[in-house]
């Protein structure tokens, strides 16, 4: 096993990771910009190293800094939490090239899934069920129109090296094309240095599911069912849950094979998260994500499971515990994303923590890098603390929520918690009756 792991990130997920080392007795270092001096990250690691200026780019993007930093402590390898460096297949390059074992799949496969339409690709070939649409890359506007006739209209423009709904445009009819196919095109050029884009059928009112998997890295891949993230905002997940209101066992255990036989056929290494559009009875792939997600903690809640440990496991050579056998989901969990933002806007609201309570009890768990007194970076993003419930049943998850929430104190600053007061109000949240564009109709109608 490791004796020492470098955490690649800062923010609550540092925390989730650094409390993961504790438990299987590793040394944790931590890394920081220096407008990070103060954050609990770093009071919680056995050491730190500054990386950096404030801004991401120059500090927690920062491949040099950090593989410095790992030498200069001698760790032996990097978690790299989510965002910043987790998907970044040049960063686990430069890691394999300098021996420190990156925590998560090899650079192929992050680059693999990287690129959509290889993504994509690669799904179908492994019987993953995919989206119809344009076979690979669409060179121009004439084999755009060749294929949304051949689908049939509304269909969807996606840039090939895009992804969680950055360079997407919707052609709702034949006369939308050619603005859809060339913003996406000149979009994405700008955003990505690649104007490549491809073509889908559009889906009008799918929900948003994604099946947690795991890989051992030798041909043996686990499941561990789905989470329900319809609830988003401008592609930002808002309210997450698991099991999704709309799966039922069977769905379950019939998409969850499919996934983790594909994963294993792969050879897959550690955590992934396969996305699906769910219409209708059928699901259809539209993206894998090669990291650990913001929402893991709904899953481990279900499974119980500890995803980070498992992770560590795998990436150390010592297996994977888990077995698809004895991987039986219990009850019910929610997470709601509390963001320091002013509502209605979601403008950011950074500022200094006057006071800071989390909320407790049985099925209550808080991941927050908050305490009093620290002064919340405008230079990051604005999730400040993730609240997740669970209960037996949905309904009991649901009121633990509204008590949890209630019991949730952070002075200071804005946060977007009177948004889920409001939410556990809505019949349709109630019954888990929701689709991707449930909440943006609700917060046109309600802010
Ligand atoms: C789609 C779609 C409808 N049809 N693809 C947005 C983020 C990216 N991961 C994929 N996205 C979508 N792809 C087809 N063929 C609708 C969306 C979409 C969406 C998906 C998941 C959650 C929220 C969403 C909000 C708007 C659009």
């Amino acid at each position: 096993m490791f004796k020492k792991i470098l955490i690649a990130n800062r923010g609550e997920i540092a925390l989730r990771v650094i409390r993961a080392c504790q438990e299987m007795g590793i040394a944790s270092v931590a890394v920081h910009s220096t407008a990070d001096a103060d954050a609990m990250h770093v009071r919680m690691a056995d050491e730190s190293v500054c990386i950096g200026p404030p801004s991401g780019t120059l500090s927690y993007l920062s491949v040099p800094n950090i593989i410095s930093a790992c030498e200069i402590t001698g760790a032996e390898a990097i978690h790299p939490g989510y965002g910043f460096l987790s998907e970044n297949a040049a960063f686990v390059q430069a890691l394999e090239d300098h021996e420190i074992t990156f925590i998560g799949p090899s650079s192929a496969h992050i680059r693999m899934m990287g690129d959509k339409i290889t993504a994509k690709e690669t799904m179908i070939n492994l019987g993953v069920p995919c989206v119809p649409g344009s076979d690979g890359g669409v060179p121009d506007l004439a084999a755009a129109r060749k294929v949304a006739e051949s689908m049939g209209y509304p269909v969807i423009v996606k840039a090939t090296a895009g992804g969680g709904g950055r360079g997407m445009k919707l052609a709702k009819t034949a006369k939308d094309l050619d603005t859809a196919f060339s913003s996406a095109r000149s979009e994405a050029k700008a955003a990505f240095g690649n104007d490549e884009v491809y073509i889908e059928k559009y889906l009008q009112k799918p929900r948003h599911i994604e099946v947690q998997v795991f890989g051992d890295g030798k041909g043996r891949a686990v499941h561990l069912g789905e989470r329900d993230c319809s609830l988003q905002r401008r592609h930002q997940k808002v309210f997450e849950e698991a099991p999704s209101p709309a799966i039922d066992a069977e769905t379950r255990a019939r998409i969850g094979k499919t996934c983790a036989d594909a994963i294993a056929e792969m050879g897959y290494s550690g955590a992934g998260t396969i996305e699906f559009l769910y219409e209708d009875g059928e699901f259809y792939f539209i993206e894998m994500n090669t990291r650990l997600q913001v929402e893991h903690p709904v899953t481990e809640a279900v499974y119980d499971v500890d995803l980070v440990r498992e992770q560590i496991l795998v990436a150390a050579g010592e297996g994977m515990t888990m077995q698809q056998e004895n991987l039986l989901p219990r009850g019910h969990a929610i997470e709601c994303r509390i963001n320091a933002e002013k509502l209605p806007d979601f403008r950011p609201s950074p500022g200094r923590i006057a006071a800071f309570h989390a909320p407790g009890g049985l099925g209550v768990r808080m991941d927050s890098a908050l305490y009093q007194g620290y002064s919340i970076p405008p230079y990051y993003d604005s999730l400040i603390g993730k609240l997740i419930v669970f209960g037996q049943d949905r309904p009991t998850a649901l009121a633990r929520l509204r008590r949890a929430l209630g019991e949730l104190i952070v002075d200071g600053v804005d946060t977007t918690t009177p948004l889920f007061h409001a939410l556990l109000d809505e019949p349709d949240i109630q019954t888990g009756n929701y689709t991707i564009h449930w909440l943006e109709k609700w917060l046109e109608s309600n802010t």
